[in-house]
């Protein structure tokens, strides 16, 4: 991979820039090739594009559509492996992660293949009698997927699967940090037979010159986005002028919580999961560990004994099983936020600082006598952090639960199935793991409610967010 040039990828052709970009390994901070830098000439050429190639793309039968999708799922998996090294050397994620990704990003390929044969509108009578209903789709159009860093295959095809499972031509803008994954993709894409126009791939270090060229465009007619809440804002603001369809997958702060008929060893498994999959740089990461007095003593020395046992290192090294942190300023914000709690009380019982050397490492960290205001509680951390804080009783848990602006998803850890249900059904979240430390995966509908976002991913709503609903009135 050293020294490969990323071309963009507009109308069907590879095109060269004038301007490049490097990209960095985050284990070693070196450079590891250099990527086309789009300007807001290149984004409006891939509208054009797109545009032109709406209408055939939109007359496309579902079973061509689904051969689309599903002849990119073989090509992913057939090609899982170069898809994980290039996630580990840009991402940093140990390698059997990256693996993990692969299969679970290919998954997305497929579900949309299968929902993509299976869409049909309704029927209905009109009260009196005198008419008829018939519901119909289509496709929204062109469509802007800005995804993320931290899972840079599959934020791409669970927004790519859906696009263009209804219909839509899509315009790829990957994060700058993990533009690699993002055009082997592409590369697939490309000898899919696709209408041209119908897949652009805009890798660039102008994002916001970019997406409010698009924006301010009429012709492009829906974005979706992974990322941050303040960015996501912004997107929303922009939408408002030519009132496009927006789907908003934004930051999370998730609690997890152990009541004290937990079955601790699974509230062990799950917290490991759902803490440090990832490096902990995951919307649905816990955030904040919120465990019942009876057994939190209990709990915190055996969480901390198997974080003791996390071996941050380089992704290709098998016996690593921490990964980096993206980049110099995830890692400051992480140390920050540490910093700040331990600067008010906290103590960390393992762990709580950056590793020096080459990277962006931090070390896997426990903290404990965190109160509910420290900022770690109230942000997301995105790293490799675990705040644990304790509560006496069901209703000071879901109180401490839903006191964040936040809401994407809650975990609860308790035997009792009253418990379970009611606890889960207050939390204001779009999600909640019920003894289970992961949530996402393709049938699910993915996504959050308040500060979190707007709209779902994957399950049968994802491909709504791509899909105009009419209806023919039909007099008899
Ligand atoms: O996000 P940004 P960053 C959270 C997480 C993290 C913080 C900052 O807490 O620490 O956000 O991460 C593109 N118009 N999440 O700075 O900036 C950018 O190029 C259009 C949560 O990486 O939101 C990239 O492709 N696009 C999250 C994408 O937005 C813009 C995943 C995300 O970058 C843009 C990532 C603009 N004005 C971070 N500015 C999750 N929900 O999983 C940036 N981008």
């Amino acid at each position: 991979m050293q020294g490969k040039t990323v071309r963009l990828y507009v109308g069907g052709e590879w095109v060269e820039t004038g301007a490049t970009f490097t990209v960095e390994d985050p284990a070693t901070g070196e450079r590891i090739a250099e990527v086309a830098d789009a300007g807001p000439e290149h984004a409006l050429a891939a509208l054009d594009a797109a545009h032109a190639s709406r209408a055939e793309l939109a007359a496309s039968s579902p079973r061509t559509r689904a051969g689309w999708l599903r002849a990119a799922f073989d090509a992913v998996l057939a090609r899982t492996e170069e898809f994980a090294e290039t996630i580990t050397r840009e991402m940093g994620k140990p390698l059997a992660q990256s693996r993990g990704e692969v299969a679970y990003g290919a998954e997305f390929l497929r579900w949309f293949a299968e929902q993509a044969a299976h869409l049909h509108g309704g029927f209905a009578v009109s009260p009196d009698g005198a008419s008829r209903i018939v519901t119909t789709h289509r496709p929204v159009g062109p469509a802007l997927l800005i995804t993320p860093w931290n899972f840079p295959l599959a934020m791409l095809t669970r927004k790519l699967g859906a696009a263009l499972a209804a219909g839509c031509p899509v315009l790829l803008k990957p994060a700058e940090q993990t533009p690699l994954t993002a055009a082997l993709l592409t590369e697939i894409l490309d000898g899919l037979g696709l209408p041209e126009g119908a897949v652009s791939l805009l890798t660039t270090t102008r994002a916001p010159e970019l997406s409010a060229a698009l924006m301010a465009d009429d012709r492009l007619r829906k974005v979706s986005f992974t990322g941050s809440t303040a960015v996501g804002s912004a997107l929303i603001r922009q939408s408002a002028h030519h009132v496009q369809r927006t789907s908003m997958e934004l930051g999370g702060n998730a609690p997890f919580l152990v009541f004290d008929d937990a079955g601790l060893e699974a509230a062990l498994d799950g917290a490991m999961l759902a803490k440090f999959r990832n490096g902990g740089e995951s919307c649905v990461a816990a955030n904040r560990f919120l465990v019942h007095r009876a057994v939190a003593e209990e709990f915190t020395a055996r969480f901390t004994e198997r974080v003791r046992e996390l071996k941050p290192g380089n992704g290709f090294d098998p016996a690593s099983t921490l990964g980096p942190l993206i980049d110099a300023r995830q890692r400051d914000k992480v140390t920050e936020l540490v910093r700040d709690a331990v600067a008010h009380g906290a103590k960390a019982v393992t762990g709580g600082e950056p590793i020096d050397g080459p990277g962006y490492f931090f070390e896997p960290t426990v903290l404990t006598g965190v109160d509910p205001a420290h900022r770690v509680m109230q942000e997301e951390i995105f790293g490799p952090v675990a705040p644990i804080a304790v509560f006496d009783t069901e209703a000071e848990a879901v109180e401490l639960a839903n006191a964040t602006p936040y809401g994407l998803v809650a975990f609860v850890y308790t035997r009792d199935l009253s418990r379970a249900v009611r606890v889960a059904e207050a939390c204001e979240t779009g999600m909640v793991g019920i003894n289970r430390g992961i949530v996402s995966e393709p049938a699910a509908p993915f996504g959050g409610v308040k500060a979190s976002g707007l709209g779902r991913e994957g399950g049968r709503s994802g491909i709504e967010e791509y899909l105009e609903t009419g209806y023919f009135a039909l007099g008899l």
